[in-house]
This record gives structure tokens, C-alpha cells and sequence, in this order.
């Protein structure tokens, strides 16, 4: 079958495609982290900008990062993208519904040895947004603290060779500081992390590196540089090869960088920004906006949607589940994960002008959507970059407010399990998360003592604050949840957590 380009585009069977606009337009935008989401998210909004309002916002993504000194999972993604002229498809499934739409808004694709070409792009005056969607892990910061972790391999490599960087953070300095000598006008870094004040967060990397460097560029960034914050919600899975198949078909021409997402969509942006930025919020799609205070909408949204996620996650995984759809379907779980929204976590959930029982009610149909494979592995991975602001934040305001968190330590429980690398049926478990290493030297060393396994796993400072690792009923209750889990299994804790509610 042919594959999707300028050439086979006029065949391909979708809802709507790229237009002159699009085609014809040049790039505004550098995203650095061009994975699933992205495509799912940002680069369609903006692709709909264009199309709909014109303008030069072309992206250029950057992909495939370097870890720890060598480079990430090789996914050949630049390469597919060049092939395919930088067409891809969105596929938005609702059970057995899937609509296409073809996205013009890439320029291209780069790996992220490819750094004159990165820093040459972002150092355009022609650039005047940088975004981010790099995982938690890519900030490269102590998750309790927020403070940039100068330990880690990427940093200390880019503090000797700014002009060679590896690290998303290196990258942002070294084009910030030469557009700053060249006198151009500063970009906007702007974060699509799922990170609590992420733009906060983000600011706070930069001003630690640049300290590093030049006490002066961190002084000078600090006044000078906004790092908006913002909200982005979109379910977006890892492409599988049965969703390229089944895109394909649909479409009548083979797409090997298509992703497959979910109708509803959110991005809330602060109102912040150092040069011009696409109208994303003037677009025909729903559900963009921007405001002067996104702090709200991110604790909604990372307490009710991703710490539920996470949930589901582990305590859906050590049960056997798949995906997130097959956990749901146990009457159960379905049960438990809306006690957690409604009794645990929404009591420290308030937005202005937001139906809050009406947004958990569309979570909790989101999570039953059969188009897709949204795996529990995929979700448990970088738990320790993740569980602050998903469960330990919400656990923290409960403690301190006297509201009952057992489940949410019960979460904290099947994580601490899970990351033990060995299923309930003696199985492997293919652990991803920077502190991998760590978790299994924990368990080497205390398996046979629940205690001493809590004991270590809350002294990790890098994810557990010292306040809430010295809080005894905190510790007493991780404890015993821990104890249930191994001594009855995740399915069946479940089933008594909830019979006992
Ligand atoms: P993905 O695995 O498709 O892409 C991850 C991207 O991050 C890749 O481009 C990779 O090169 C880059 N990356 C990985 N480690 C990095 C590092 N140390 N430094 C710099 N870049 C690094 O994942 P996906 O689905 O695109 O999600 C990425 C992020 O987007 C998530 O971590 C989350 O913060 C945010 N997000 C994801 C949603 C989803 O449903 N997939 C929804 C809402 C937010
Ligand atoms: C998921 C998120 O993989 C994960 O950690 O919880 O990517 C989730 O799909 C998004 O935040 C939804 O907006």
C-alpha cells in the first residue's frame, strides 16, 4: 500500500486535511519532545490555526532524546516522518467510531544529535515559541523540591558544553543565551508537561542551570523570560502496530506515525508570553482557553484525572488488567476509582465555573472508551517522577485536613508492589522509572519485612517530603495496605476496600 505523502494525499480517506494555508506556511514553533501526545494535541490545534486563520506556525519536532548520556529507545520516527513528507494522522476513536484528520503543521523532524540544526531553529527570530512535551523525567529535577538535579549525566554534560547540549534544559539555556547576544527577542518556553505549576517548575530548571553557567543569565532570564504554565488534557496511548492497522485501512494509505486519541481535548493556558503565539483559542475546537491563574485547573486535573490514572495503573496491572477500559469494566474497580475522586481526592479540588461532578462523571466514561488501549504498564511507568502530584499532594492535604485517604495510600501501596519488579503470579514486570535500580535493591534487601521496606521507600527525599515520610499515620496505614496487598492481591483488596466504605 502506498504510503501517506503530498503525492497519495488526495487520496486518503479523511475527514479533513491539510489546505494552502498550511502548506504554505513557515515555522514559528520548535517542540521538543515530538511524541504521541503532541501530535494528538498541540500540533493539531495549531495545524487548525492555520488552516483556519493562516499564519507561519510550522513546527519543528525534536524526538528520541539521549538517556543518561546515550541516546533513548531508537523509534526511527524522524526517518517515517521524512518518508511521509511530514503528514501523520490524529484517529479519534469513540468505541467503534474513528474519525481521521490528516496534519500538514510539521516542518520536519529531528533527532536530538542533531544540534546545529535544534539550536540553529530555535535561535531564528522566526521562532517565537519553544514547547515542551518531555516527560516528567526530561526536567531533569528533584520531584520534591522542584530544584534541578545538577547530578544528573545530561547536566553535567551540558554545563561543560553548552553548545553541544543534550538535555531538553540545556538546549532552552544555550539558545535563550545566544538570541540574548544577538539581540533577539526571547521565545516563550512554554510546558505541556503533566507537572503541577509546570511553567514554575520549568523556570526554576533554567534559572539553576544558567546559575551554573553565568550568575548574570540567570539574573537576566529571571526578569526577563516568562514560563507560562499550562493545563493540557488529551488520553493519548502509544501507538500500537494494530492502531497503524486499523488506521490504515481506514485511511486507504499506510501511515507509520499516526497516533490514535480520544474526542476530548483541553488546554489551559496562562496568558504569559514573551513574543507572538498561534490563536489556539480561536480556533473551531473546544475547550482552549486562557486565564491569568491555571494552578486550579492543574490540581483538578493531575489530583482527579492522573492520580485516578495511576491508580488504575498499578492496582490494575498487579490484577491482571491490560488497559485502562479492561480495568473499568470491573464493577469493582469502576466503584472504587469514582469513591476516590469523590471522597478522597475532590475535597481539595476547587475550579470556579466548574461542574465538578459533571467533569468526574465524563472521567469516568473517558476511562471506558474501548478505541483505546490505554495500557496500565504504559501509565506505570516514572512513578517516581509522577506519584508527588498525583497521589502524595492529595494524601498530604488529607492528613492535614483529617479527611480519610486510605485509598490513596492503598494507590501508594500497589506502586510500592509493583515497582518490586514480580507480579502477583511470580511474573516479570518490565519496570520503567529513572530509580528502577534503586526500588529492586530496596526489595533485594527487605522483602521479608513490610516495615523496613515502608521505612526505605519513604526515606527516597526525592519523592516522599520529609514531613509526610515522618507522619505516623501516613506510615502506619502504608503499612497496612501493604500487608493486604501481599497477603490477599490487588482484585481481591479492591473488593474489601469497597465493601468496607
Ligand atoms: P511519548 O513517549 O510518545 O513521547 C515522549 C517524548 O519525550 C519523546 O519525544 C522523547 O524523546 C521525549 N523524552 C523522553 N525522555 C526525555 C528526556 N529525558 N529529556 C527530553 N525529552 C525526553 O510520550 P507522550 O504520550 O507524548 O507523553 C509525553 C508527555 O506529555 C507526558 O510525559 C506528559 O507529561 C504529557 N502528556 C501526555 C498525555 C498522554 O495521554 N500521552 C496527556 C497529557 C500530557
Ligand atoms: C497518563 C497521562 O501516562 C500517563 O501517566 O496518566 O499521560 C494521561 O493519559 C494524560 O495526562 C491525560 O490527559
Amino acid at each position: 500500500m502506498n504510503v501517506l505523502s503530498t503525492q497519495t494525499i488526495d487520496k486518503a480517506n479523511a475527514q479533513i486535511k491539510p489546505n494552502t494555508q498550511i502548506n504554505t506556511a513557515d515555522v514559528g514553533i520548535v517542540h521538543l519532545g515530538f511524541g504521541a501526545f503532541h501530535r494528538a494535541h498541540q500540533a493539531l490545534i495549531t495545524n487548525r490555526v492555520m488552516k483556519e486563520h493562516g499564519g507561519n506556525w510550522k513546527i519543528v519536532g525534536v524526538n528520541n532524546w539521549r538517556a543518561a548520556g546515550k541516546f533513548g529507545s531508537e523509534t526511527g520516527i524522524e526517518s517515517e516522518f521524512a518518508s511521509q513528507d511530514n503528514l501523520y494522522t490524529v484517529a479519534v476513536g469513540q468505541d467503534d467510531r474513528v474519525e481521521l484528520e490528516v496534519i500538514g503543521a510539521i516542518q520536519e523532524v529531528l533527532f536530538s544529535n542533531q544540534v546545529e540544526k535544534i539550536l540553529g531553529y530555535m535561535t531564528s527570530e522566526n521562532v517565537k515559541v519553544v514547547s515542551l512535551t518531555i516527560t516528567e523525567k526530561g526536567y531533569c529535577h528533584h520531584p520534591s523540591t522542584g530544584h534541578l538535579d545538577l547530578n544528573n549525566p545530561l547536566i553535567q554534560h551540558d554545563l561543560h558544553n553548552i553548545s553541544q547540549p543534550h538535555s531538553a534544559i540545556g538546549f532552552l539555556v544555550s539558545a535563550i543565551k545566544t538570541r540574548k547576544e544577538n539581540g533577539i527577542a526571547p521565545f516563550t518556553p512554554l510546558t505541556c508537561d503533566n507537572l503541577p505549576e509546570n511553567g514554575h517548575v520549568l523556570k526554576r530548571v533554567v534559572l539553576d542551570f544558567a546559575e551554573q553557567l553565568d550568575p548574570e543569565l540567570s539574573q537576566w532570564i529571571d526578569a526577563n523570560i516568562h514560563f507560562p504554565c499550562s493545563m493540557v488534557d488529551r488520553i493519548v496511548p502509544q501507538t500500537t502496530t494494530a492502531d497503524i492497522d486499523k488506521i490504515t485501512t481506514q485511511l486507504g494509505v499506510q501511515d507509520n506515525c499516526c497516533v490514535i486519541t480520544e474526542p476530548f481535548l483541553q488546554w489551559v493556558i496562562e496568558d504569559k508570553f514573551n513574543n507572538e503565539r498561534p490563536a489556539w483559542e480561536s480556533t473551531s475546537i473546544a475547550n482552549i482557553m486562557l486565564t491569568d491563574d491555571v494552578i486550579p485547573f492543574e490540581n483538578m486535573k493531575l489530583r482527579l484525572l492522573n492520580g485516578t490514572h495511576s491508580s488504575i495503573a498499578y492496582l490494575g496491572y498487579l490484577s491482571g488488567y491490560q488497559t485502562v477500559s479492561e480495568t473499568m469494566r470491573d464493577p469493582n474497580f469502576k466503584t472504587f476509582i469514582r469513591y476516590l475522586m469523590d471522597k478522597e481526592i475532590s475535597p481539595s479540588v476547587s475550579v470556579e465555573g466548574i461542574d465538578l461532578e459533571a467533569y468526574k462523571d465524563q472521567l469516568i466514561e473517558r476511562y471506558q472508551n474501548t478505541a483505546l488501549q490505554h495500557r496500565t504498564w504504559q501509565i506505570a511507568m516514572d512513578g517516581s517522577q509522577k506519584l508527588p502530584q498525583r497521589f502524595l499532594q492529595t494524601i498530604s492535604y488529607g492528613l492535614e485536613h483529617n479527611i480519610d485517604i486510605s485509598g490513596l495510600v492503598f494507590a501508594v501501596a500497589a506502586w510500592m508492589k509493583y515497582v518490586s519488579g514480580v507480579d502477583e503470579q511470580g511474573n516479570a514486570i518490565d519496570v520503567k522509572d529513572p530509580l528502577s535500580g534503586k526500588f529492586a535493591q530496596i526489595w533485594q534487601q527487605h522483602s521479608k519485612s513490610v516495615s523496613a521496606l515502608v521505612k526505605e521507600f519513604l526515606a527516597l527525599d526525592a519523592i516522599f517530603s520529609t514531613q509526610l515520610a515522618n507522619n505516623r499515620v501516613f506510615k502506619a496505614q502504608l503499612i497496612d495496605a501493604l500487608n493486604r496487598l501481599i497477603q490477599y492481591g490487588a482484585k481481591h483488596s479492591v473488593q474489601q476496600f469497597i465493601q468496607a466504605v
